[in-house]
């Protein structure tokens, strides 16, 4: 690592819990949908007059035992069929930014994913516009800066997900960039080789899953088929050391989702998770959150207990909070004015 703060060394261990959590960060991957709580899918299942196949928050909450993505996303779809309605939308996004804000994120870059709502009958407008309005308000009343990237969902068509970028072109103005999640293994990138192309064209900020359970020749093409700016997860990429130099090399990031990864049995311990490799190999890796309402916790909560389970230390803290800035979709001044709020945070645990 060579961007190392002067001050690191400084801090102590027993500081980094408070260190974690006082730094300005960027959160880079995130499903909006996945921060949808059992108290609000119960909520706003009551509102709307939707029912749901769980009696209780506490029996929705047991459920949320899994053992790989797919577990994961049969759950996750069912949550957000309570979603109808612009102020539903609004709601969720609004309570996620709450506590991104507590968390001090200061950036959010949030996925969505609209063919989850359109094939049950809801508007693309009224997605988009719930959320947007959120994001707006993010900034006015929580000083947060939050943007939305629009994910077509692997498991579907490419002609599925060609529909889903017509329907959402009149909104072109409320979202930065488009990715590509759901189920991985069987849907390698190269199937959406077309709708990439064409987000490209019309000048989309790009992303994709890639290396979450699949393997490095999905990040691969990820990067020469899709042309990705960043890839989500990507921590398979350890097994390949040329995609490791290249990764490095062209300082592509990687949005690392611990808490993620293992409750969705990516790793089976946290002390296994190879968050410090990444960094350690100068790779672009960020911690997020994923899905922070069925994974056991929002941004923080990802990197304090990483932390805890793996033995980092302030500079890897540092290294991450900068790599969230320099990963993020803003201009260069507004990383600058945030890297010089990371470094104040940093001098001010150093005692300077
Ligand atoms: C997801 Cl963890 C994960 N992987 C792929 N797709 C997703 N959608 C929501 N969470
Ligand atoms: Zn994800």
């Amino acid at each position: 690592m060579t961007d190392l703060h002067p001050f690191t060394h400084d801090i102590p261990a027993d500081r980094l819990p408070a260190l974690l959590r006082a730094m300005p960060k960027a959160e880079l991957h995130m499903h909006i949908e996945g921060s949808l709580e059992p108290e609000l899918i119960f909520a706003l299942a009551q509102r709307n007059g939707v029912a749901i196949p769980y009696a209780s928050v506490e029996e929705l909450r047991r459920a949320y035992a899994f053992t790989n993505l797919q577990s994961f996303l049969d759950i996750y779809y069912a949550g957000a069929s309570v979603l109808l309605k612009e102020q539903d939308f609004y709601d969720m996004a609004w309570a996620y930014l709450e506590r991104a804000a507590a968390d001090n994120v200061v950036r959010t870059e949030m996925f969505f994913d609209p063919q989850t709502h359109t094939a049950r009958g809801v508007a693309m407008q009224t997605v988009i516009d719930g959320l947007h309005r959120a994001c707006g308000d993010a900034e006015a009343k929580l000083g947060v800066s939050a943007a939305l990237i629009l994910c077509f969902l692997r498991h579907l068509s490419e002609e599925d997900a060609f529909a889903t970028l017509e329907q959402a072109l009149p909104f072109r103005d409320k979202f930065i960039g488009v990715g590509l999640d759901s189920s991985e293994l069987g849907h390698p990138p190269e199937k959406f080789a077309r709708v990439f192309a064409r987000c490209r064209e019309l000048g989309f900020h790009l992303v994709a899953h890639a290396g979450e359970e699949g393997p490095p020749a999905y990040v691969w093409s990820a990067l020469d088929v899709l042309k990705v700016e960043r890839v989500d997860h990507g921590v398979q990429s350890t097994k390949d050391a040329a995609l490791m130099r290249r990764l490095a090399q062209e300082r592509i990031p990687l949005t690392v989702c611990p808490l993620s990864n293992l409750k969705l049995c990516v790793f089976p311990d946290l002390a296994q998770h190879n968050l410090g490799q990444l960094l350690d190999a100068g790779l672009v890796a960020t911690v997020n959150s994923d899905d922070p309402a069925y994974f056991g916790g929002y941004m923080n909560e990802n990197f304090i207990q990483t932390f805890a389970a793996t033995g980092l230390t302030a500079k890897h803290a540092w290294q991450l909070a900068a790599n969230s800035f320099e990963g993020s979709f803003v201009d260069a001044p507004t990383k600058a004015l945030w890297m010089e709020r990371l470094g104040a945070c940093f001098a001010q645990f150093a005692g300077r």
